[in-house]
């Protein structure tokens, strides 16, 4: 299997606006990062990616960017971010941009020119439709609530927009809007960038024409996730590859909504032709996924197994999977998949680093910050949140507080609130009014503390990392076989990990209570040496609640 710098790498995702706030605004920002760059290296990550930092009205938080070549004037100015590359340089992390090019901000120039009229000559830069019937040309939704089309009274003309109407589609079979996006990509690599991830890549080919209403699936429209894949996806990113990312010392990573594990072999397949990697949803996707988000079921532990697996041994040696349960659009995995406790936290984090492919750690992530309890519809900020809301209870498809439990329980928003840095006011975040309520739990869930307690959830996440990046069993960490054990077992996650350097084996108990676990007559178990957790060596394991073991077999 070839070797590269970002499959032997741990990634953290920051969320500017919730990090960390240096100038009393209430809102995070470039500087507050740098300030945190110490604090980073320690926990031995090696790479930021950062959520986007680009001139953006904030609609969506910074993915309706309205100025690609310019700084987000909340988060600072390009001389901020400048300093703020050197430095994380300096400390050995390499710094990967958020790529938004589905879509722009209404306010990007581009738009202001296309929309001014049906001749200008960025009118093709975005997808315009005339009424059908009088309506939207097609029945799709926005995946922000409502249709995906808006009407534009100057030019009497349907644009298309999968987000929200502040945010119109590019129209990527136009050479001209892929130049211009090519040419931005090579701008941020010149000044040293260290790769992109790209959001709702999977998108940016609309579906053949004529287009035709898609199923409502019980709701007001049409999905908006037909367009995944489409038929041109993969020769617009080869094409991408072409003229940038091959010309770079880059890693990439597609957000691919809707990618199947035949998709993820085109698009991150080992060839180097497209890209290194993808962020598929199949896992997050089980206690409710994108076109019924709006549940609590019980993420079931063995389907769990069963996908995850699928994914393991699906892509090895074939392309590379990302590791993640926790972004910026997640509910809290402590939360959702957890009860909340360290331990949980820790069993949990246990059981996703040791496995194959590049883990994505997301800001809190590894304090072991939950979910928050907003209360009212008020206090959410998220888009989508509020929008699903209103028009779930206005049409009269949902009952308001059950919809709100779900909200609670879902809401991107929970990934959200303030990084929780001291016991002190504003969790330390900022010195100002935040921009939303941090959670409640800060004085007992903070970075201070947990840097003052060898067993807290911090310095779990700085062992995993370390294991990975710099031990006796990095090279089987990154590179070995996984195979699974015990598929039945409903609460424990249990998977052996082997090269031709040695063999690890991983036993979770990924439940409140406190289980036996028979290891498997073929496992070699004589010499095994713990390497995370410190069970007996018995045969039959007595596993508490939430503990996680990792010994090295040879
Ligand atoms: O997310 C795409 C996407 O599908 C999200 O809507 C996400 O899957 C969903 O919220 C989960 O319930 C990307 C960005 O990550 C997201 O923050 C943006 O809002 C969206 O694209 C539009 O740019």
């Amino acid at each position: 299997m070839k070797r590269a710098w970002w499959k032997e790498s741990v990634v953290y995702q920051i969320y500017p606006r919730s990090f960390c706030d240096s100038d009393g605004d209430g809102i995070g920002d470039l500087n507050g990062i740098r300030s945190k760059i110490p604090y980073l290296a320690k926990l031995g990550i090696n790479v930021i990616w950062l959520s986007p930092i680009y001139r953006s009205p904030n609609d969506d938080n910074g993915y309706d960017i309205s100025g690609y070549y310019a700084i987000m004037d909340e988060f600072g100015t390009m001389e901020d971010f400048d300093a703020l590359l050197a430095e994380a340089h300096q400390a050995g992390i390499r710094i990967v941009m958020d790529l938004v090019v589905n879509h722009t901000s209404d306010e990007h120039p581009w738009f202001v020119e296309s929309r001014s009229s049906a001749e200008n000559d960025k009118r093709d830069y975005y997808i315009w439709r005339p009424a059908k019937d009088g309506g939207p040309p097609t029945n799709w939704g926005s995946s922000f609530s409502g249709s995906a089309w808006e009407w534009d009274e100057k030019t009497g003309m349907y644009y298309l927009h999968f987000f929200s109407k502040k945010q119109p589609d590019l129209n990527w079979s136009n050479p001209k809007v892929r130049d211009e996006v090519f040419d931005m990509m090579t701008w941020w690599c010149e000044k040293g960038i260290d790769g992109f991830r790209m959001d709702v890549i999977s998108m940016i080919s609309k579906p053949p024409e004529p287009w035709e209403d898609s199923p409502t699936e019980g709701g007001l429209y049409g999905s908006p996730w037909i367009t995944c894949n489409g038929p041109h996806v993969h020769e617009y990113l080869q094409e991408m590859n072409r003229r940038v990312l091959s010309k770079y010392d880059l890693m990439t990573v597609g957000e691919t909504a809707g990618v199947t594990l035949e998709e993820a072999k085109k698009y991150a397949n080992s060839d180097g032709s497209e890209l290194d990697m993808v962020f598929q949803f199949e896992h997050v996707g089980l206690d409710g996924g994108l076109s019924d988000k709006w549940v609590r079921r019980k993420m079931d532990l063995r389907e769990l197994k069963e996908n995850l697996t699928k994914w393991q041994v699906g892509l090895e040696g074939v392309a590379w999977n990302s590791l993640f349960f926790c972004n910026h659009d997640q509910p809290r995995i402590v939360s959702r998949l957890g009860d909340d406790s360290p331990a949980s936290a820790k069993c949990i984090a246990t059981m996703l680093h040791m496995m194959q492919g590049t883990p994505y750690v997301y800001q809190g992530e590894e304090l072991g910050m939950t979910n928050c309890p907003f209360g009212p519809i008020e206090n959410y900020r998220d888009i989508e949140s509020i929008n699903a809301y209103r028009e779930l209870t206005e049409a009269g498809l949902r009952e308001k507080d059950e919809l709100l439990d779900c909200i609670a329980y879902k809401s991107r928003d929970n990934a959200r609130t303030p990084m929780q840095w001291t016991g002190g006011k504003n969790a330390g975040f900022t010195a100002g009014t935040p921009w939303i309520m941090v959670n409640p739990n800060y004085q007992t869930i903070n970075a201070k503390a947990e840097l003052q307690d060898q067993d807290s959830v911090f310095y779990h996440y700085q062992k995993l990392i370390s294991l990975r990046r710099r031990s006796p069993w990095s090279d089987i960490i990154v590179y070995g076989h996984y195979r699974l054990l015990a598929p039945e077992d409903p609460n424990v996650y249990s998977y052996i990990r082997e090269s031709d350097t040695g063999k690890l084996l991983i036993v979770c108990n990924l439940s409140p209570e406190s289980v036996s676990f028979r290891i498997p007559e073929d496992v070699q178990w004589s010499e095994a040496v713990p390497i995370v957790g410190s069970a007996s060596l018995d045969r039959i394991l007595k596993l508490q609640p939430w503990q996680a073991e990792v010994w090295s077999l040879v």
